[in-house]
Formats: structure tokens, sequence, C-alpha cells
């Protein structure tokens, strides 16, 4: 059985390297380096086991591709980012939303293996509030929404994690299905 794919998506430098070596790494990068697309592969503790996730990086350069539409549809969690200290990051995630909604040829946002994570919550100049956030990704977009800092190393994982628990869940009821059908 191949690992579990987790896609980051968002808008450019708002942190999705930085969250994703904190993921694997515990550490911080203060660098910013345009990742056009990179995978790499980690365990983390899903269910009390360890699982081995494939992790794939973008930089949103090519929006609408072919290649971007298949890497939706074939990811177990789409994670979303935006950065507190940048309202137009916080926009777009409305669109990509759609996006992964089109891709995974859903109806609604509800029940898609999406979480949005608003990073950089250690800056004071925000432009994004915690409260209006977490308004607008409860009762617009329907997704889970938490507030992480890749630089503080805070809120990182469990987010991910809890995506992923809810998406594997969601997986194997789906085989099970299959199999009895
Ligand atoms: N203050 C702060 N800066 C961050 C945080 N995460 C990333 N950055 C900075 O934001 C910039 C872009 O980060 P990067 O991970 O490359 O963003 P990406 O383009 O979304 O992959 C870099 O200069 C990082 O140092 C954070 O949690 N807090
Ligand atoms: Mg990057």
């Amino acid at each position: 059985m191949s690992s579990p794919k987790v896609l980051f998506l968002g808008s450019g430098g708002v942190g999705k390297t930085n969250i994703i070596y904190q993921l694997l790494c515990s550490s911080f990068h203060d660098r910013y380096w345009p990742s056009v697309l990179d995978h790499c592969v980690g365990y983390l503790r899903v269910r009390r086991r360890a699982t081995e996730v494939e992790i794939i990086d973008t930089s949103g350069l090519f929006p609408n591709s072919l290649s971007r539409r298949l890497m939706i549809a074939r990811s177990r969690v789409v994670v979303i980012v935006y950065a507190v200290d940048n309202r137009a990051s916080f926009y777009n995630v409305a669109s990509v939303l759609r996006e992964v909604a089109e891709a995974k040829q859903a109806k609604s946002h509800q029940n898609l293996p999406v979480v949005v994570l608003g990073n950089k919550s250690d800056l004071v100049d925000r432009e994004v509030g915690r409260a209006e956030a977490a308004v607008v990704a409860k009762y617009e977009w329907s997704v889970a929404h938490y507030e992480v800092s890749a630089l503080e190393g805070w809120n990182i994982e469990r987010p991910i994690i809890k995506a992923l628990e809810r998406a594997t869940d969601r997986h194997s009821n789906a085989r099970r299905w299959s199999t009895v059908m």
C-alpha cells in the first residue's frame, strides 16, 4: 500500500516549506526559497502508529494545470496555508478550496479532507484576526482551521495528524465498502 500523500497549497511566502521542516525535522529555516515542487517522506504518529507519509510542497507556480489537479485528486489530505500578516493570502484560501472541491469532485466543502492553517501567529502586526478567521472557516468554508507558527514550532503537528486520522478513517471505510460490494 502506498503511503498517504499530504499536499501543501497556498500563496507564496506564507510558510509552507517551513511548516514542513518543522513537521518532519523540528527546525526553522530563516530564508526564502521558492520551491516549485518538493517531495519528501517522513514518519508521523497517526492513531498511535508510526505512519510513513509523503509530503508534497508546492509554490503555486502552476495554478489550474492538469498535474496540479491530479496531485490534489491523489492526496489524502490537503493543507491550505495562509499567513496572518497577509490578507491576500487569506482570501486566496477560498479559491484554493474551490479548486480542491473540483479536483475531488465534491459538491460542497463539507467533508473535504482539508485543513486550513493560519501561519505566523507569532507576529503582532496582523491583517487577519484570529476570531474572524475562525468564523469564516467554520461558517463559510466548513473546514477545520488552526493558527500555527512555524517559527516557534507551535501547533504544527496536531492539526495535520488530526486531518490525516479523519481522512484515513474515511479512506478505510470507503475501501471496506468497495470490497463488500
Ligand atoms: N514570523 C514568522 N515568519 C515565518 C513563519 N514561517 C515562515 N516564515 C518566514 O516566511 C518566509 C517564507 O517562508 P517559506 O516557508 O519559504 O514560505 P512558502 O513560500 O509558503 O514555502 C521566510 O522568510 C520565513 O522565514 C512563522 O511562523 N513566523
Ligand atoms: Mg516554499
